[in-house]
């Protein structure tokens, strides 16, 4: 660390230090801070710069004298502390006993026990006739010290324990069967897809937990501001490791909760110095770095460094050697004093200073060894907690300085390794059991069995009394809320009777059928309309003063526009969250509105609309989360496809988010080409989710690109929804081809067939299957198929390859497993060939997507299946050329049907007709 360097007026120093005591003494805190503030600002003024640390000394916030103390016997307390610290640790033993394949972790809730239990028994309600419930996050690996509160508590049974990490039921193979016959197994971390009833978080990929629940605190202030919910005395407490503070995402968004003055939000950074490998900051002090850091976002920052053991040395540090020997250890040596012993502690930290080593020179290693540190004494945690309760207009961070596996003795107290130690030694075992106290036999030692005192035991007579207090146990999760009746189709109708001559894009579409929804009685209170400043990209700004945009504090200032009929208006009451450039905030203010169902009893219905490119490639690890968190709503990637976004270039045009959506188990994606499409989708999006309250959430993709919209045709409904519909059969007449899209000034591509003019069904020479846009592209294939090629092709628009693919896998497996059943037939496949299943007709696809889209579902297609693409990274052009460049137009359809059809001279014919480069790399390697 930097030297100071030496005062050259120790007397003047000691004269304004006087001073500062005397004003103390005598006026306050209060009055000293108003003093320090206006030295500060004068001498700014004059020209100091003179560093204003972001940081206070290394000594706890709240000073001993002025500690909230809980009425609590402590000894209880202490006792049942250590059964749950027990219990964590017999949990996962157990589960490595046979084996380490099942895994587990003992050391970083070793450390974080005291830090869990006092919120626990003294502050976290859960949800009752009186309240609302608070919402605690729970740092992932700390999941085992939950389950064995949670056992105490009587909610999981002793075999549910055993079960820890086998939750899969699996049968055969000499897999070991689950403890206690069909004994639930509990999940390795918080997943509510797991244990839907219990886990509210997900937390455990570093850096989620903390962004969400700061969202969640902001979205709590929402309902709260526009009357949906009671939230004003509900708190959402996070817990993180201080090693997880290194991910972008854990302070990626402090500053808001500063500016929004989240006071319902508080934070708990376990900084036990370690993280998985090794020292966080061995080098520097992770405590003070996070004070700065929070500090300058406009947090209340609680530093809980020192236990009470060190509060009269401090008070005895009149001279401040303590302290400065405490600032001046950095984290590394704070770490290893705590791995050896008392001796060498007092060699090595008092040992710093002769005043500091006189200070313990009376004590006994075993009482220099006994100091404390803050986060593992229940009276500073207490204190810290009541602050940060009381404190209103900011968020509190509580920085709690612990030891990494305390406790765990040789087996890994404040050792590199700890993170990952699975097994103690039975002679730890034993200490273990004397430092804590714990009232267990030799052979329960021995076998780390599970121990839960008689229920008149003071130890469960005051778990119970304080939870009850609380409302009951927390976490619970709340499966279901009130169904909320969506309304029929017809409130589409101007969109399903289609656009007539007028060119739009689904984009402007979808803008109407969410204005449809917000004029809706039933839901409109509960659409949430989330967008990071891109509303003006697909023309929502007319809902800026139709619902306003959301802000705590209303609007300070006239705005510029305030003129105009569409102008910016923020509001207390304001719908629609403006989350600025910001896709991780938006995607977490989503899950928070999506989860609303089950975290606050209200469903909404939130719509997160945002450029396809920044969204699952982007925030790909918050949506598998809210996979997890069984979220409910509408993810709109706006401005989709690789060629139809086609002046951005490739770092905008996205040509790979289906696939990963598709790689989220309950997510539901479509890419519709049609404004009728869209508007069946969200229909039966808010059946399932809404109405039928299913888990799952959609993802649309909708287009920039203006083309007449034509009118839902009958009888097509169960097709869209299930993946695919036809939009042309082979032998009927292409309704009238007009310029369509303003670029394109050749012919536009034809509508299709309207259904009433399909005289009669005859085998096509060739399936064309097309999506999004692209269909537009493949019906104009068709079109100069028949007229060039004399090619009769039905057309399919293929809404969702994924959720096609998803049928033909749960078909297949099916059949497999019943082998002597009459097999199913996967509805891509019948929807495609009708009865006549192997008819030998090939089929075509081209999508804006990479081809692995399509490619999902080549098992289930009758007949030889081409696939048309578009890998490779964007560029900027014109669509028509683009469309080229990736060998998705017109005319590589009809190359490639040519080419499947056997009609090798015809397909070199239409090659040069059309005048087709074959000579260049593909596109894929350009
Ligand atoms: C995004 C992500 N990267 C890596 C991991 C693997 N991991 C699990 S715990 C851990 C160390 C955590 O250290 P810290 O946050 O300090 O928590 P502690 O256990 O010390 O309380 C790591 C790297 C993860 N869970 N998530
Ligand atoms: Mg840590």
């Amino acid at each position: 660390m930097a030297e100071t360097p030496p005062d050259p007026d120790p007397a003047e120093t000691q004269e304004w230090l006087e001073s500062l005591d005397a004003v103390l003494d005598h006026d306050g805190p209060e009055r000293a801070e108003a003093l320090l503030e206006q030295l500060v600002a004068r001498a700014s003024r004059r020209g100091v710069t003179a560093s204003l640390h972001g940081t206070t000394p290394y000594v706890n916030t709240i000073p001993a004298d002025q500690q909230a103390e809980p009425d609590t016997d402590q000894g209880v307390e202490r006792r049942l502390r250590s059964l749950v610290r027990w219990n964590a640790l017999a949990t996962v033993l157990q589960a490595n006993k046979e084996s380490s394949e099942l895994g587990g972790h003992i050391a970083s809730f070793q450390s974080a026990a005291t830090l869990y239990e006092v919120g626990f028994n003294h502050f976290w309600r859960a949800p009752s006739e009186e309240h609302g419930g608070d919402l605690v996050y729970v740092q992932g690996h700390s999941s085992p010290g939950i389950y064995a509160r949670a056992y105490l508590e009587g909610r999981i049974t002793e075999d549910q324990l055993r079960n820890f990490r086998q939750e899969s039921g699996a049968s055969g193979l000499g897999v070991p069967a689950r403890v206690g016959g069909d004994a639930r197994g509990l999940s390795s971390y918080p997943h509510p897809w797991l244990m839907p009833d219990f886990w509210q978080f997900p937390t455990v990929s570093m850096g989620l937990g903390p962004i969400m629940a700061i969202y969640q605190a902001r979205f709590m202030k929402y309902l709260q501001g526009r009357g949906m919910s009671q939230c004003a005395d509900r708190d959402v407490w996070v817990f993180c490791g201080d090693g997880e503070m290194d991910e972008p995402e854990s302070m990626g968004a402090i500053g808001m909760a500063g500016r929004e003055k989240l006071d319902n939000l508080t934070f708990v950074v376990n900084c036990n110095l370690q993280r998985l490998d090794g020292p966080v900051r061995g080098n520097g002090k992770i405590v003070q770095e996070l004070e700065a850091e929070f500090r300058g976002a406009g947090w209340n920052v609680i530093k809980v460094v020192w236990g009470s053991r060190w509060d009269p040395l401090l008070a005895a540090d009149d001279e401040g050697h303590l302290v400065e020997v405490m600032e001046e250890t950095v984290d590394g040596e704070y770490q290893a004093l705590k791995s050896r012993d008392g001796a060498y502690v007092r060699e090595h930290f008092f040992g710093k200073r002769p005043e500091t080593a006189k200070m313990v020179e009376d004590w006994s290693d075993e009482e220099v060894w006994a100091l404390n540190r803050g986060g593992h004494d229940p009276s500073k945690v207490y204190a810290a907690y009541a602050a940060a309760r009381a404190h209103e207009g900011q968020p509190t961070v509580i920085l709690a300085k612990t030891i990494k596996g305390y406790g765990m003795g040789a087996s890994g107290e404040g050792q590199n390794i700890t993170h990952q130690q699975k097994k103690m030694t039975e002679e730890v075992l034993f200490t273990f059991r004397e430092r804590f106290g714990l009232e267990l036999s030799d052979a329960e030692v021995e076998r780390a069995a599970f121990k839960k005192p008689p229920d008149d035991s003071p130890e469960m007579t005051f778990l119970r009394e304080q939870r009850e207090a609380l409302g009951g146990s927390l976490p619970a999760r709340r499966t279901q809320a009130e169904a909320l009746p969506v309304p029929d189709l017809e409130v589409f109708r101007s969109v399903l009777d289609g656009s007539a001559d007028r060119e739009v894009s689904t984009t402007m579409v979808f803008v109407r059928v969410l204005s449809a929804l917000l004029r809706d009685k039933a839901l409109k209170k509960h659409i949430v309309p989330i967008v990071p400043d891109e509303s003006r990209t697909f023309g929502m700004e007319g809902m800026f003063r139709q619902l306003g945009i959301y802000s705590q504090v209303g609007q300070l200032y006239q705005p510029e526009d305030s003129e105009q009929l569409m102008f910016y208006r923020e509001d207390r009451q304001g719908q629609i969250l403006q989350e600025g450039i910001n896709e991780p905030g938006a995607m977490s203010s989503w899950i928070a509105a999506a989860t609303s169902y089950s975290n606050h009893g209200v469903p909404m219905i939130p719509f997160y609309v945002y450029y396809s490119m920044f969204g699952f490639q982007r925030v790909g690890d918050l949506a598998w989360a809210a996979g997890d968190s069984r979220a409910r709503g509408f993810l709109i990637g706006g401005t989709a496809g690789r060629t139809t976004l086609n002046g951005e270039g490739l770092q905008h045009e996205d040509g790979h988010s289906h696939l990963q959506a598709a790689l989220i188990p309950n997510c539901v994606a479509y890419d519709p080409a049609y404004g009728y499409e869209l508007a069946v989708i969200v229909h039966d999006g808010l059946r399932r989710m809404v109405a039928e309250q299913e888990d799952v959430f959609y993802y649309l993709t909708v287009m920039n690109e203006n083309y007449r919209q034509p009118a839902l045709p009958e009888g097509s409904i169960e097709g869209i929804l299930k993946g695919v519909h036809r939009v042309h059969a082979a032998g009927a007449p292409f309704a009238e081809a007009e310029a369509t899209s303003h670029e394109d000034d050749e012919q536009g591509p034809p509508q299709g067939t309207p259904p009433e003019e399909v005289e009669e069904e005859r085998t096509p020479d060739v399936r064309l299957l097309g999506s999004g846009t692209i269909l537009r592209e493949v019906l104009a294939g068709a079109q100069l198929l028949r007229e060039g090629w004399g090619v009769e092709a039905d057309v399919f628009s293929v809404t969702s390859f994924s959720e096609l693919a998803r049928d033909g896998q749960a078909v297949e497996r099916r059949n497999r497993l019943h082998p002597t059943a009459e097999p199913e037939v996967p509805f891509v496949t019948s929807a495609l060939a009708g009865d006549d299943e192997r008819d030998g007709v090939p089929v075509i696809a081209a999508t804006d997507y990479v081809r692995a889209v399509a490619e999902q579902v080549r098992p289930w297609i009758p007949g030889e299946y081409v696939v048309l693409g578009t890998d490779g990274f964007g560029r900027s052009d014109y669509r028509r050329a683009l469309r080229r460049f990736f060998e998705v137009d017109r005319h590589h359809v009809v190359v490639a049907t040519l080419h499947a059809l056997g009609r090798a001279e015809d397909a070199q014919q239409a090659i040069e007709q059309y005048e087709i480069d074959t000579d260049v790399e593909a596109p894929w390697r350009r």
